[in-house]
């Protein structure tokens, strides 16, 4: 196996966008003969995870886990894809930890809530502002973006970029970093 493994740990609030990237960025990878895996907060949280809730300690193990077993994958020569909020820095910082230096790349997807909100592709924001889920992500409970993360993907105008645009911008990064 001549592939280096490494994590690209994608951050961001819920309707960002980091699922669709996942997906968009796993496809392109594949068309370039690489093996990736995709670990996704929310399927996880059906599985392997499905003892935690939205509480800041959970969330704290959610990402433990994760990070855990991104790292399992990338020893593996394995590109692993992580999509899940990881709103607290402390939580991303640990998961670096665990990989050698240079393997662990975090992406910010820098879309603002409101345009999170305004997409609430499965009505959740319309629940939390309700009041029917308590401790949603950007509503009545924190995030912390990223300081000093490798990439941060934004807005472009009032425009979003498109996934394939935004799975290119990493594709780069990987190729200059020595991953691809
Ligand atoms: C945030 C919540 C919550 C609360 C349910 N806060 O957009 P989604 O629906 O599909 O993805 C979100 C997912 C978040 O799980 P993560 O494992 O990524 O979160 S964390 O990293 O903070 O542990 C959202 C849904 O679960 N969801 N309740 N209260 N998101």
């Amino acid at each position: 196996l001549q592939q280096r493994g490494c994590v690209i740990w994608l951050t961001g609030l819920s309707g960002s966008g980091k699922s669709t990237l996942a997906c968009a960025l796993s496809q392109s990878l594949h068309s370039r003969g690489k093996l990736t895996y995709i670990l996704d907060g929310d399927n996880l949280r059906h599985g392997l995870n499905r003892d935690l809730s939205f509480r800041a300690e959970d969330r704290s193990e959610n990402i433990r886990r994760i990070g855990e077993v991104a790292k399992l994958f990338a020893d593996a020569g394995v590109i692993c894809i992580t999509s899940l909020i990881s709103p607290y820095q402390k939580d991303r910082d640990a998961c670096r930890a665990l990989l050698p230096e240079g393997d662990f790349i975090e992406v910010f997807i820098d879309v603002p809530l409101h345009v999170c909100e305004a997409r609430d592709p499965k009505g959740l924001y319309k629940l939390a502002r309700a009041g029917k889920i308590k401790g949603f992500t950007g509503i009545d409970d924190p995030y912390e973006p990223p300081c000093g993360c490798e990439i941060v993907l934004q807005l472009k105008g009032s425009e979003c970029k498109s996934p394939k645009d935004m799975a290119e911008i990493v594709i780069s990064y990987l190729e200059k970093s020595g991953h691809l």
